[in-house]
């Protein structure tokens, strides 16, 4: 039939079809963003225990900048970036199962920051599409891990799938009661959240796909805050007067050392690079948060002298800002 059809007629059905496409791609797009209080909470001591968690890698497309309505191609943990907050106490053993549906074209892993040896994990958890694999590890150490996917364990895997979303973090309580963030975490006034930022290179000529050539260049066209331009814009961080914030900001890279900073706002405590075994730093402006790494930021308000209303989540590297790199936490006073 196709062939019957002159010229301008195969012309217009060209256009149709890529109209269609490009219509029904952003209508099923999903919002891949995870909110920022979608977290669990505070865990008791106690006895040493295993806590299971069930990683699906799901690779879906989803918008990455709603103003423009610009689409990417997605690699994810259970379908939101990042991928769930996980929870666990010192001395626990994590117990991972990881699932990679069959109609997804890439192998998936998971390499846990927070595991010693099995390259974090990345080695035993290692899945190609319509396998799942199971291994538990030891946490032996207190802290806020980041976990990332590295594909099939090359480089450019490694890159991709960074690049893609595929991260989350992993909190590891210290048991000691006498620890000074296990005490904060008695504060009956506690409000926690959890952020990551990352960098996402696009490619131009294959919309939705990973741009090497910017990876290489660390020339990113989005730095974000939880997967997406706006996420913590459009659900930001809601607080009162008189709350202990918590912050667990982690930062994916795949490429660039966040310097996080609040517009308006001191860190009352920060536990730099999520070492939560030593004593915290004190009323800091701004802390840096390397590629691969986190930082447990704790924020006061006090009615004195907070002043009710939105501050600005950046990174400091402002030009960032442009590309992304902004979040709200909303301070009320009631
Ligand atoms: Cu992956």
């Amino acid at each position: 039939m196709v062939d019957n059809l002159s010229g301008i007629h195969k012309w217009f059905l060209y256009v149709l079809v890529v109209l269609v496409c490009l219509i029904s791609e952003s209508l099923f797009a999903s919002d891949i963003s995870r909110r920022p209080d979608d977290l669990p909470a505070p865990l008791e001591g106690g006895i040493p225990k295993t806590v299971k968690v069930k990683l699906v890698a799901r690779e879906i497309t989803g918008v990455i900048d709603p103003k423009s309505k610009r689409t990417f191609r997605y690699f994810t943990f259970n379908g939101k970036v990042p991928g769930p907050f996980i929870r666990v106490v010192e001395g626990d053993t994590l117990d991972v199962t990881l699932i990679n549906p069959e109609s997804n074209t890439e192998t998936h892993t998971a390499d846990f920051h927070a595991v010693i040896g099995y390259k974090g994990g990345g080695t035993k958890l290692m899945a190609p599409p319509g396998q799942s694999r199971r291994s538990s590890f030891l946490m032996t150490r207190p802290g806020l891990f980041v976990y990332h996917c590295v594909g099939n364990g090359t480089v450019h895997d490694v890159c991709h799938h960074i690049n893609n979303g595929m991260y989350g973090m992993i909190l590891v309580e210290p048991r000691d009661p006498d620890n000074e963030y296990r005490k904060l975490l008695n504060n009956p006034n506690l409000r926690e959240f959890y952020v990551m930022q990352s960098e996402f290179h696009i490619n131009n000529e294959i919309p939705g796909n990973m741009d090497e050539e910017k990876g290489l260049r660390e020339n990113p066209d989005f730095v974000v805050f939880n997967g997406r331009v706006k996420s913590l814009v459009d659900h930001p961080l809601r607080s009162t007067i008189g709350d202990d914030v918590i912050i667990y900001f982690g930062n994916a890279g795949p490429n660039k050392i966040s310097s996080f900073h609040i517009v308006g706002g001191i860190f009352e405590t920060v536990w730099r690079e999520g070492v939560l075994a030593s004593p915290p730093v004190k009323s800091v402006q701004t802390t840096a948060v390397p590629a691969g790494c986190a930082a447990v930021t704790h924020l006061k308000s006090e009615k004195s002298s907070t002043e009710v209303g939105s501050y600005l989540l950046i990174d400091h590297s402002v030009f960032r800002v442009a590309k992304g790199a902004k979040g709200e936490l909303w301070i009320s006073d009631h």
